[in-house]
């Protein structure tokens, strides 16, 4: 059966032509969708079977953001008892439906929250591109307060040029530094607002490497830490202990390949996130409310519907 949608989307989240936790989760629906949507079974087994294979190949590409096997969870529950081949794949496109609004919903909601923790005057480093942190930053200013972002570099990937371009568009004074530069800037930052991959049940956030520095230097100066993480993003599988798994990507991003091998003693390391402790964190704003790291459980609880179960 055509699996096009499906490796195609896998391809460009691997390749991170398409990236950010909640950009990758919306992807992995719409691809499951548009699977369910060409997928020709003679029953609902049959589905079922096709739509798990996609499932795994979209869940195989990248292993930190918690956001794509959540999504991709909610929409696969869509087939449920679904008793012939048609509802099963209405199931499955609503779900994907309701999953790509209500993400887009949470960042609407998140930046009314976020932007409320933002004073007139502030001046806030990002590190990374996160969609909902910038939404806060932007709601911040379109309300009319006065803010000046610090946007750190982001090796190897350089997403810090998508961060400064976004916020450039909407008017914002920017200062753009190497991430190195993080502690010689950290007294003139009044708050840093950051995204996350994955929110553990202890509250630990996993987001792009050199987020802990960040976080520590911030706590060191006593510069509050925002993040900003929609509910799909906490990590169910942490309340039964599960850890999350930091992906490392490719050597050649850090250094080329044929410098490398020149280089028979040195091993390059490339982990593409890191994990920063509950403690250095103040609140986590989610589209559910703002909360602190420590009630992260209460978020996988009530809001991400797995049940235990389910895990066995
Ligand atoms: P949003 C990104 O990962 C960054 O770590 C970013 O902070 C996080 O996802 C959340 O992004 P990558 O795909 O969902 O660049 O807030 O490796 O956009």
């Amino acid at each position: 059966m055509k699996l096009m949608i499906v490796t195609d989307t896998a391809e460009k989240i691997k390749s991170m032509e398409i990236r950010g936790a909640g950009r990758i989760a919306r992807a992995a629906a719409e691809a499951l969708r548009d699977h369910a949507l060409s997928v020709q079974a003679p029953h609902t087994a049959a589905f079922r079977q096709e739509m798990e294979r996609a499932a795994a190949i979209l869940v195989a590409t990248r292993p930190t953001a918690v956001s794509l096997p959540n999504a991709v969870h909610l929409v696969m529950n869509g087939i449920g008892q679904a008793g012939t081949v048609d509802e099963a794949r209405s199931g499955v496109t609503r779900r994907a439906e309701q999953f790509i609004q209500s993400s887009q919903h949470a960042v609407e909601k998140i930046a009314e929250f976020g932007a409320r923790h933002i004073r007139d005057g502030d001046k806030i480093l990002t590190h990374c591109n996160s969609e909902v942190a910038l939404a806060c930053i932007i709601e911040a200013h379109r309300s009319g307060k006065e803010i000046e972002v610090f946007a750190t570099e982001v090796r190897p990937r350089n997403q810090g040029l998508i961060t400064i371009q976004t916020l450039n568009d909407a008017g914002i004074k920017t200062n753009f530094i190497v991430d190195s530069a993080v502690r010689s800037f950290i007294h003139d930052i009044d708050l840093v607002v950051v995204g996350a991959d994955a929110v553990t049940v202890n509250g630990a956030v996993v987001n792009k490497i050199g987020t802990s520095q960040v976080a520590h230097t911030a706590v060191e100066a006593r510069v509050n830490v925002l993040v900003a993480a929609e509910t799909y993003k906490f990590a169910p599988k942490t309340v039964v202990g599960d850890l999350i798994t930091i992906e490392e990507r490719p050597s050649s991003e850090v250094l080329p390949d044929e410098i490398a091998k020149t280089l028979p003693h040195v091993r390059v390391r490339n982990p593409a996130f890191d994990v920063t402790p509950a403690e250095f964190i103040d609140l986590i704003i989610t589209e559910q409310g703002v909360i602190p790291p420590q009630m992260a459980y209460i978020i996988i609880r009530e809001y991400l519907g797995w049940d235990i179960a389910e895990f066995h």
